[in-house]
């Protein structure tokens, strides 16, 4: 067994692991936050949070097939990208876009943002990502995608009035303006933009004008928000958004990675979500260090929301934390057939096909040990980490043998191999620090295997965390533990996740 965690210290990343390109806004004294989601199914996890430091996950925006309808076709990092949550006349209001076939911008709606959020409301009209809702006093509302433009919308209806126009286009030179949100502080529109990228380049800019169709005056501090060429543990800062408390006071949710190990430097756990304050100087807003401590909040924490490290599958449903590939119909994961047991059944091969049936969560932890107690009689399947189709490691049981495989873009291999007596057995992955190896340290390491009867972790192999991480795959998301079948039918009867405890090195 794992040691007990320890009770984690409130810091930054607020929403660690994959959840990227937040967006938030406050009802009262009540914050809701949304982020991406890819190729995952359900889509757009919804959080809430009265402090603005501990978020809940309250459920997935996209939850139902006629909401989100993602084809074999879509790539890992495709799928729904960068969501805009607002609160309007009395309703929730969230534009997202699906970028996979078929997909496009659409509208959903909701009274509670637990859900349900309404039948999708597409809007051909806008053709760019990163869609924004901003309403003016008039009660026009405004859409603004990245590039940077704009086209008013009726948003009940997805209907578009004339065509979009070209609003900024962020710093001279810098590429890639994105992530619009358009906001009314005072006499002033601000238009707050991500741009130079999603990489190491990520900065934060704004513009403001009297209207909120422009015209646009740049900041002349921009970028308000970079960390690029530095060597701050927190890299990539970018794609922000801005909410401001009760008491008046402002702040920024935006994302960052934390990369570890020498150079370049390995982020493994996905673009995360940080907590920054906000000044205001000579009209225009200053934002303080995004670290990984938190900053200095003017009101006490609400409690720490209890963690939910195990599952034992009794709820009938599975919480919203878990996420499946591309879809999740109950012919292939059920809770129903096998009381208190997640059942899976293949539909497809194995991990580095797109239908592979794969429930997991996200690594939120740059340490942390996942368990789960499989019973293979009828099929094979396994517990894996994984960042896409081309990288991931698994330890697999079939036919009486546990197997650890590792798949490295165009390389999979059979890493090691045990025999396992007949019955369920305890498959165990572990994220840990690497041995020192100058500037070729890599970030972590994973160790795979089972657990013995008496608990020990039977390690089958240890292998180099650098190789599941976004600068090797490449891509938007970033690790997801979970449970999978290649063959057959397999059955796991509980799922434990737990932080190890450990902090960001930093990287060199
Ligand atoms: C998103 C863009 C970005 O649409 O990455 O970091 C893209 N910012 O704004 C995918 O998350």
């Amino acid at each position: 067994m794992p040691a007990e965690p320890q009770a984690a210290r409130p810091a930054n990343p607020v929403i660690p692991g994959f959840h990227p390109d937040p967006s938030v806004c406050r009802v009262g004294e009540d914050y809701y936050l949304a982020c991406s989601s890819f190729e995952y199914f359900p889509g757009v996890p919804v959080f809430h949070s009265r402090d603005l430091v501990h978020w809940t996950q309250l459920g997935n925006a996209l939850d139902r097939p006629t909401q989100l309808r993602l084809p074999a076709s879509t790539p890992s990092s495709g799928g729904i990208y960068a969501p805009t949550l607002r609160h309007h006349d009395g309703r929730f209001w969230l534009i997202v876009t699906n970028v996979s076939e078929g997909g496009g911008n659409l509208i959903v709606t909701a009274t509670d943002p637990a859900g349900p959020w309404s039948e999708p409301v597409p809007v051909p009209g806008v053709e760019g990502i990163d869609p924004d809702l901003a309403w003016d006093e008039d009660g026009t509302c405004w859409c603004t995608f990245a590039g940077v433009a704009q086209v008013r919308i009726d948003p009940s209806t997805g209907r578009t009035y004339g065509a979009p126009h070209r609003l900024w286009s962020g710093t001279p030179g810098a590429k890639a303006p994105e992530a619009p949100h358009l906001y009314r502080v005072g006499d002033h529109w601000y238009l707050l933009i991500a741009e130079g990228g999603t990489e190491r380049g990520h900065g934060v800019s704004v513009a403001r004008g009297r209207t909120p169709d422009g015209p646009f005056e740049p900041c002349p501090a921009n970028p308000i928000v970079s960390h690029r060429g530095t060597d701050h543990p927190v890299q990539n800062t970018g794609h922000a958004d801005l909410v401001q408390a009760p008491d008046g006071s402002w702040w920024m949710l935006l994302l960052g990675v934390r990369p570890r190990g020498g150079t370049p430097g390995w982020h493994v756990l996905g673009r995360e979500t940080f907590l920054a304050p906000v000044t205001w100087k000579d009209g225009w807003p200053v934002v303080g260090e995004v670290s990984l401590d938190l900053p200095a909040l003017p009101w006490p924490l609400s409690p720490a929301p209890a963690e939910e490290g195990r599952d034992d599958f009794d709820l009938g449903e599975l919480r919203p934390q878990w996420i499946s590939l591309r879809d999740r119909p109950a012919e292939h994961h059920t809770t129903k057939e096998r009381p208190g047991w997640l059942t899976l059944r293949a539909r497809g091969g194995s991990l580095d096909e797109p239908d592979v049936v794969f429930t997991g969560r996200r690594q939120q932890h740059l340490s942390c040990t996942a368990r789960t107690l499989i019973d293979a009689s009828q099929g094979s399947g396994g517990l894996a980490v994984r960042l896409d189709e081309r990288h991931h490691y698994a330890v697999e049981v079939s036919a009486g043998q546990v197997r650890v495989v590792a798949r490295i873009g165009p390389v999979r291999t059979v890493v090691a191999t045990r025999p396992v007596p007949a019955g369920p057995v305890v498959l165990r992955v572990s994220t840990g620090e690497p041995s020192p190896h100058g500037p070729l340290t890599g970030p972590d390491t994973v160790s795979l295997g089972m657990e013995l009867p008496d608990g020990t972790f039977d390690v089958l192999a240890a292998l180099d965390g650098r190789y599941l991480s976004t600068e090797v795959a490449g891509g938007f998301t970033g690790r997801v533990i979970g449970m999978y079948v290649t063959s057959g039918t397999v059955h796991f009867d509980w799922f434990d996740y737990r932080d190890e405890g450990y902090r960001c090195s930093g990287f060199s």
